[in-house]
């Protein structure tokens, strides 16, 4: 990417963690800064990625394969990358994912068991160059997650698995975030929402000020 180009924020963890309600705060602070964004999300995006989207959420007789279900994540990242987070970013525009590769890390690989070196493959050959800038990761307990997540109503077929998975899941953003510190924030999505959005807001006037004064330079 050239310096012109926007800036790519994704927000990752597990069902229940609060990604939607931070986004809005995220938001927000991007329009008090003056930035220009898009928000979209993760399977999805785009009119053919929100389909591929709709036969992995969907709870139907034919069982998908840990394979397919890898494969179809990747497919409609293809797309979302070439119609819509590449050309935002080229023209400057920020791009906020709610979710990207990071979950296909976490829930293929470190929720189905699937070799990380065949997610890493899909991720050069999909992606070439392109990865976030920041990475948001809300930790939060599965059970409360889960919790959260049964309250709002019936639940997906991802959100059908048992706790253990999301367990694997939670470990998975963990061990990613220590594994690139540069990239990933975690934040602690226990909290009472009001604390979650002030340690979010603090971390983003932190992390973002260089990225802030590039853009508004330009
Ligand atoms: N998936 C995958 O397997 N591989 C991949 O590569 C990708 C995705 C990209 C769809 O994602 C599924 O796709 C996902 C993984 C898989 N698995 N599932 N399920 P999704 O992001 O659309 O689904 P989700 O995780 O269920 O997201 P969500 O429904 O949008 O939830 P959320 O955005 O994290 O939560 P929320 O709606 O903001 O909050 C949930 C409730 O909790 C709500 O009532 C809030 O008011 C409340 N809340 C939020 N924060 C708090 C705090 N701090 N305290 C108390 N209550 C709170």
């Amino acid at each position: 990417m050239q310096k012109s180009d926007g800036y790519f924020i994704t927000i990752e963890g597990i069902e229940g963690v609060g990604k939607s309600t931070n986004i809005a705060t995220l938001t927000k602070f991007l329009e008090e800064k003056g930035v220009e964004y898009i928000v979209t999300r993760e399977p999805g995006g785009t009119e053919l990625a929100e389909k591929i989207r709709e036969l992995l959420l969907e709870i139907s007789e034919e069982s998908i394969t840990e394979l397919s279900e890898l494969l179809l994540v990747f497919a409609a990242r293809a797309q979302h990358i070439e119609k819509l987070i590449k050309p935002a970013l080229q023209s400057g525009k920020w791009v906020v994912c709610d979710r990207f590769t990071d979950a296909t890390f976490a829930y293929q690989g470190g929720g189905r068991g699937l070799d990380q070196k065949i997610i890493s493959a899909l991720q050069s050959m999909v992606q070439d160059e392109l990865r976030p800038d920041l990475t948001i990761i809300l930790d939060l307990d599965p059970e409360t997650g889960l919790e959260r997540a049964t309250k709002r109503g019936s639940l997906d077929r991802f959100e059908q698995e048992k706790i253990e998975f999301f367990a694997r899941v939670r470990q998975s953003y963990l061990d990613i975030a220590a594994a690139e510190p540069q990239r990933c924030v975690v934040v602690d999505a226990s909290k009472p929402l009001e604390a979650v959005k002030s340690d979010l807001l603090n971390m983003l006037e932190q992390k973002l000020g260089t990225a802030l004064q590039e853009t508004n330079e330009q």
